[in-house]
């Protein structure tokens, strides 16, 4: 993985756009705009199963190969295996780094850390990035943290200069020149893209804003 490809992080699931059928759509859109990372997040009330599931996970890894876009699995390890997903990103109530590690090979593996030690962890099991946030308060993960600012993503910056850092939680294009001059190589957004009523514009201010920050 490049440490580039985490810039514009877009992450979706058919809970997050307002009828199911629209999200290829804006999946489509915010690739051809130019997103840097895609992952597939189905979580939240009326998600598919099965093999309504699976089908859409197909459609968009498909989108995702199109534009060369790196295809991530959320927790589902056995999915992102079946479909031979670019990688996976875990929270901390998913498996354990170490076992994720085990299973998934030299694939992309992402880990949420909220701390020194979790962040020690993923580190240790060979995270090829870290998710930190939220950052800012979020209305699109009902089980996330309070927001923590910018504060320990500075300090992980500060310890890890190298560590591919990706910032998450309430990131919009008014504040996300914050998470950036803290030291993030990039943002992770869901709803800043699915409730934009530009996709386009959304994704060249939030792709500006990492340049001039670099
Ligand atoms: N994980 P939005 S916050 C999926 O803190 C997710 O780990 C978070 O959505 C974390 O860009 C979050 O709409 C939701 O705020 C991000």
């Amino acid at each position: 993985m490049k440490r580039e490809d985490l810039q514009l992080y877009f992450i979706m699931g058919t809970s997050n756009v307002p009828h199911h059928e629209q999200s290829i759509y804006i999946l489509e859109k915010a690739l051809q705009a130019g997103i840097t990372m895609f992952q597939f997040r189905e979580k939240g009330p009326h998600v598919l199963t099965g093999l309504a599931y699976e089908q859409f996970a197909r459609q968009c890894q498909k989108r995702c190969h199109q534009y060369s876009v790196p295809f991530i699995v959320n927790d589902d390890v056995e999915l992102a295996m079946r479909l031979g997903a670019d990688g996976v990103h875990i929270g901390q109530d998913d498996l354990p780094v170490g076992v994720a590690r085990k299973r998934i090979g030299n694939m992309i593996l992402g880990v949420s850390v909220h701390s020194q030690d979790e962040l020690q962890t993923a580190i240790n099991h060979q995270a090829d990035y870290v998710g930190i946030g939220p950052i800012f308060a979020t209305s699109s993960k009902s089980d996330a943290q309070p927001p923590c600012g910018t504060s320990f993503l500075q300090q992980a910056r500060y310890l890890h200069p190298e560590l591919p850092i990706v910032a998450i939680g309430g990131i919009n294009c008014t504040n996300a020149h914050a998470v950036f001059q803290a030291g993030a190589d990039g943002i992770a957004v869901i709803s800043a893209i699915c409730q934009s009523e530009d996709i386009e514009h959304t994704v060249s201010t939030f792709k500006s804003l990492c340049r001039i920050n670099k």
